[in-house]
């Protein structure tokens, strides 16, 4: 199980605080699909994926990457307890979306990307590194219920 210091937490919470999720939300679903192109199968009906520009401003694209990003702020709520946050998502995930457990790793090697791009003066390497720490963790839970 992950351990979150004082500090990672607060250094977190207090960059979060400021996340648009709107925006980030819809641009870390775009770079996955962009950047991890067989991902896009999990969402083909979500319309036009046909080019970069045609995923970044794709409605549908926007939408679940800020349903993503909402539920993935409740890993901040909970810190320590990731597991049980995001076991009945995982199970959902394995059991009725068929989501290869591999992807929520790809998936949380956007945030940080993210989130420097939109924070690059804030976002030392002491932040990236409490940052890498959580989508691992958040990861490593939507993966605990697979079988
Ligand atoms: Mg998942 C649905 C959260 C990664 C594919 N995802 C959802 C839903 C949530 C969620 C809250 C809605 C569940 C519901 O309807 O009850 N997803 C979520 C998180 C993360 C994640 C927190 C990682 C941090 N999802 C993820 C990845 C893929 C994926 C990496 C595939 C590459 N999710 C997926 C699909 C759906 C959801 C295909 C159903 C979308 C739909 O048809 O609306």
């Amino acid at each position: 199980m992950v351990h979150f210091t004082a500090e990672e937490k607060t250094a977190i919470a207090s960059l979060w605080a400021k996340v648009d999720v709107e925006a980030a939300g819809g641009e870390i679903l775009g770079r996955l699909l962009i950047v991890y192109p067989w991902t896009q199968r999990f969402f083909d009906n979500f319309g036009n994926l046909s080019s970069d520009s045609a995923i970044m401003g794709n409605p549908r694209v926007k939408a679940h990457g800020r349903k993503v990003l909402i539920s993935f702020g409740n890993a901040i709520k909970h810190m320590d307890d990731l597991k049980g946050t995001f076991a009945q998502l995982s199970e959902l995930h394995c059991d009725k979306l068929h989501v290869d457990p591999e992807n929520f790793r790809l998936l949380g090697n956007m945030i940080p990307i993210v989130l420097a791009i939109h924070f690059s003066n804030e976002f030392t390497p002491q932040m990236q590194a409490a940052w890498e720490k959580l989508t691992m963790g958040v990861a490593n839970a939507l993966a605990h219920k697979y079988h």
